[in-house]
Order: C-alpha cells, then sequence, then structure tokens
C-alpha cells in the first residue's frame, strides 16, 4: 500500500497533476486522484509525513530534474510539476505545522536569495522546520539581501536560512552576510544555506555558519547552531 501510493504520487508530480482535475502532461487523466488526494490518502492510511515527502514529493521533482536536463521535459512541464508539489505540500502542512511547537526551539528568518524564483526546496525546508518546533517566518523568493536583514532585526531571529538554486545567484548568499556585518548584528544571528549548487565549502568560503544537503539537515544544523549560541 505504502509503495504503491508513493508511486502514484512520484507519477502524478512527473504528470504535473495537482488534483483530480487535472488532464496530466501525456494522457488524459482526469478523474483519477491526483497528488493532493494521493498525498491525503496516504496521510489517512498512516503514512508519515516524512515518507511522503521524501519518497513522494520530492522523489517525483527530483525525477522532473533530471528529465529536464535530458532533454525530455521542458520549462512548462517543470513548472506544473512544482504546482503539483506545491498542492500535496498544502496537504501535508496542517499536520506537519506546529508539532513541536510549544519546544520553542528558535525563530528562523527563511528566504530564497535576489534573483533567485526557485521554491519547492525553500519550502520543504519551512515545512520540516516547523514540524521539528521552530518558528518559521518565510520571506519567499527574489528577497534582496537588505530586506532579508531587516527582517532579522524585526522578528529577533536567531538564524537565518537562505536558498539558492542558480549558480548565478548562489554568490547573492554572501551579500546577505556581508550586509549582517554592515549592520553590526552579525554576531547575534546565524547563517546557514543550502540548494543545489551550494556546498559546505561554499558556506565556509562566504562565512556563513552551517550547510544543509537536505531538509532533514537543515533541521539538524539548525538545532545545532541555536544551541550553541543562536539569540533565540
Ligand atoms: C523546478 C525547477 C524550476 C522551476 C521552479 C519552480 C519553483 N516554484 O521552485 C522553474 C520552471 C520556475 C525554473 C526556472 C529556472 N530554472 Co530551474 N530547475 C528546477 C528543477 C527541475 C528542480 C528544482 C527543485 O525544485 N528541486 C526539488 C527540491 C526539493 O530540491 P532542492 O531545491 O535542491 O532543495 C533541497 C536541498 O537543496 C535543500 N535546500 C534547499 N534550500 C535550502 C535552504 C537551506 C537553508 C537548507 C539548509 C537546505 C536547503 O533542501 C531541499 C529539500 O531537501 C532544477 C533541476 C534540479 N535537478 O534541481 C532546475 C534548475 C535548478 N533550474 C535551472 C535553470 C537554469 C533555470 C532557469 C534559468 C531556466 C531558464 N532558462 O529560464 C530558470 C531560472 C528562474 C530564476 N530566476 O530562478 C538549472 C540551474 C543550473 C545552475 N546550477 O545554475 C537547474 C539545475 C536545471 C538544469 N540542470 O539546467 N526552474
Amino acid at each position: 500500500m505504502k509503495e504503491k501510493l508513493m508511486e502514484s504520487i512520484v507519477e502524478n508530480v512527473l504528470q504535473g497533476r495537482r488534483n483530480e482535475e487535472d488532464e496530466g502532461i501525456e494522457e488524459d487523466y482526469t478523474g483519477k486522484p491526483g497528488v493532493a488526494e494521493l498525498t491525503q490518502q496516504a496521510l489517512d492510511n498512516g503514512i508519515d509525513t516524512n515518507t511522503i515527502l521524501l519518497d513522494g514529493l520530492s522523489k517525483g521533482m527530483e525525477l522532473v530534474g533530471q528529465k529536464y536536463e535530458t532533454g525530455e521535459y521542458f520549462i512548462p512541464d517543470m513548472l506544473t510539476a512544482a504546482e503539483a508539489v506545491e498542492a500535496g505540500m498544502e496537504v501535508m502542512e496542517p499536520h506537519l505545522a506546529g508539532k513541536g511547537e510549544s519546544e520553542g526551539k528558535g525563530k528562523v528568518v527563511m528566504a530564497t536569495v535576489e534573483k533567485d524564483l526557485h521554491d519547492i526546496g525553500k519550502n520543504l525546508v519551512c515545512i520540516m522546520l516547523k514540524g521539528a518546533g521552530f518558528s518559521v517566518v518565510d520571506l519567499g523568493i527574489d528577497v534582496p539581501s537588505a530586506r532579508i536583514v531587516e527582517a532579522v532585526e524585526e522578528e529577533k531571529a536567531g538564524l537565518i536560512g537562505l536558498s539558492a538554486l542558480l549558480n548565478t545567484t548562489m554568490v547573492n548568499m554572501e551579500d546577505v552576510v556581508k550586509e549582517l556585518e554592515k549592520k553590526g548584528i552579525r554576531d547575534k544571528v546565524k547563517v546557514i544555506i543550502g540548494g543545489a549548487p551550494t556546498s559546505e565549502d561554499f558556506a565556509k568560503e562566504i562565512g556563513a555558519d552551517g550547510y544543509g544537503k537536505d531538509a532533514f539537515a537543515a533541521i539538524r544544523v539548525a538545532e545545532q547552531l541555536l544551541k550553541t549560541g543562536g539569540d533565540s
């Protein structure tokens, strides 16, 4: 049951089907459950949220990436697949958010850096951090460094999470670190980064405090950094 449902979620992400009303890329699937309905079915069957995120939604998006790289999929296909993943995440969110909120592990400001529109990974990280008991302020996509730093001051956040998926935008992460230094608050907040082109080495190079390969690593690194001296 579990494997079958996860396979169906992957298939429907690949078909870009948010729900039963969508046709799908290859053939007329209309009327069959889409990602939203399948995610609900998985939850109703007691399948844990991490499995749905990893073996369903994320795996589907990974395959979409591969198909884009081999020229089988084009940008509109990626977009419809991204919308299908979003539909599944919406169904998941109430089951994740606040799961451990009372623990109040600290406040995180999350953003995709300037000129970068990719947000699926960031949204996953937001959902997982919330589920793990952090309070998350999501600034969205294409966020200028100054706005990120302003939000940290307003929200008195102890951690910033930055996402970038493009070689051309990952450099904007360093701007955020510089902006924090300029404002004299670099020592008040920890910075973690993530997204496919980034790495542990890159994090060190730009003066960030941590790097997370995926949403699970994001939780681990956030917990570690806030325990060892974040502000909240
Ligand atoms: C979906 C997608 C899009 C969608 C985005 C929709 C959306 N709402 O996000 C659309 C169609 C808009 C798009 C546009 C473009 N894209 Co695009 N896109 C992708 C694709 C297929 C998947 C990305 C994704 O969602 N992955 C799934 C998520 C779950 O994974 P993830 O983002 O890596 O996130 C995980 C980790 O990285 C980590 N993580 C992420 N953020 C953070 C943050 C923190 C703090 C931490 C700790 C961890 C963390 O945790 C996440 C969960 O596990 C990738 C291919 C790929 N293989 O990655 C290309 C890709 C990223 N895109 C690419 C390109 C070139 C573009 C365009 C320039 C195309 C064009 N010519 O217009 C534009 C740029 C638009 C812009 N200015 O940003 C290239 C980038 C190459 C590069 N390295 O520079 C890729 C790699 C495709 C390719 N091989 O060419 N894209």
